[in-house]
């Protein structure tokens, strides 16, 4: 049996009870954190929906994960739909064990963030995706800002990259872009088939619409990150690839479970697929629906699986 079915016996009566919540004139509302990639964004509107339909407020607020960990410690913020394990573990696990925030349960999901390129790339650099190759192929990726050095380009989350860089004695730098602008950077080396080496991730609208590869980095262990001695290079920390099947784990402000017990519930019933990430993405990026559009198309798609999340659900006539 299920151990949450057994936590949560006493809270069976929840749908029931949204009747109550909604006559009480003053709700405090959950805030849901909106960060700044297209899945993370467009399923934050979709959740919003949903706890909106079994009568809670909602309030969404635009912060960066660097900051969002003090915002659910102080319960500013309320949820955070998607904490992936390549950017995020070091902060969310120190975050549990401070018993600061609550781990609100994984979806199934196996993610991965990594150094990606288009499949073409391979007819000019053929020994990739090996990470071997990448400084006999970094003319390949040369721009005027990196002289002589290839531009790998990343987005605004902390990934250490430039310890990896140097970790690996990689003839490269970093360019940093906004989360939204890595999609017209694909996008546009797509068109033109100009090599590129940029950060990706699974799931992603990219694997839906473009062939292209993960850089194999040495595999990916914990010690990697804090122990100068594991790996190829004895004397520094990030000699290795993040990990190519991650978790993914949705975080709340410690006063949910006490203050929105349904709301509680529910969030701990998300269980967010590959597919259903993917198209939540798509949907906005390759679609081009606007986020908020994109999350009504998602519900309508997905209403077979986020139903199932909400026991006793009926759609409102
Ligand atoms: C956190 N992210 C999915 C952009 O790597």
């Amino acid at each position: 049996m299920n151990i949450w079915l057994l936590v949560f016996i006493p809270l069976v009566t929840c749908w029931s009870l949204t009747t109550l919540a909604q006559q009480s004139p003053k709700k405090k509302p959950i805030t849901i954190a909106l960060n700044d990639w297209a899945s993370q964004i467009v399923l934050s509107y979709a959740v919003g929906d949903i706890l909106k339909q079994i009568g809670h407020e909602v309030q969404f607020q635009l912060i960066s994960t660097a900051n969002q960990w003090q915002a659910l410690a102080t319960a500013n913020i309320n949820l955070q739909l998607e904490v992936w394990e390549g950017s995020m573990a070091s902060d969310f696990n120190q975050m549990v064990t401070e018993d600061r925030i609550i781990d609100a349960g994984t979806h199934n999901v196996k993610t991965r963030e990594e150094w990606w390129f288009p499949a073409y790339v391979l007819k000019s650099c053929p020994k990739l995706p090996n990470w071997a190759a990448l400084n006999d192929c970094a003319y390949l990726f040369q721009t005027p800002i990196s002289g002589k050095k290839g531009t790998y380009i990343s987005g605004p989350w902390d990934k250490q990259e430039e310890k990896r860089i140097s970790a690996l004695k990689l003839n490269y730098i970093v360019k940093r872009v906004g989360g939204n602008a890595i999609k017209h950077h694909i996008l546009h080396a797509v068109k033109t088939k100009k090599p590129i080496l940029v950060f990706n991730w699974t799931p992603n609208w990219v694997e839906t619409r473009i062939d292209g590869y993960f850089v194999s980095f040495p595999k990916y262990e914990a010690a990697c990150m804090n122990q100068p001695s594991w790996g190829i290079n004895p004397n520094e920390i990030m000699d290795c690839g993040n990990p190519s099947e991650g978790w993914l784990k949705k975080a709340v402000s410690k006063n949910m479970p006490n203050q929105w017990p349904c709301a509680y519930h529910f969030v701990r019933n998300i269980d967010f697929t590959n597919k259903m990430i993917a198209e939540a993405a798509s949907l906005h990026e390759y679609d081009r629906l606007s986020y908020k559009m994109a999350a009504k198309n998602w519900l309508d798609a997905f209403k077979d699986k986020w139903q199932k999340w909400v026991p006793e659900y009926k759609p409102k006539a």
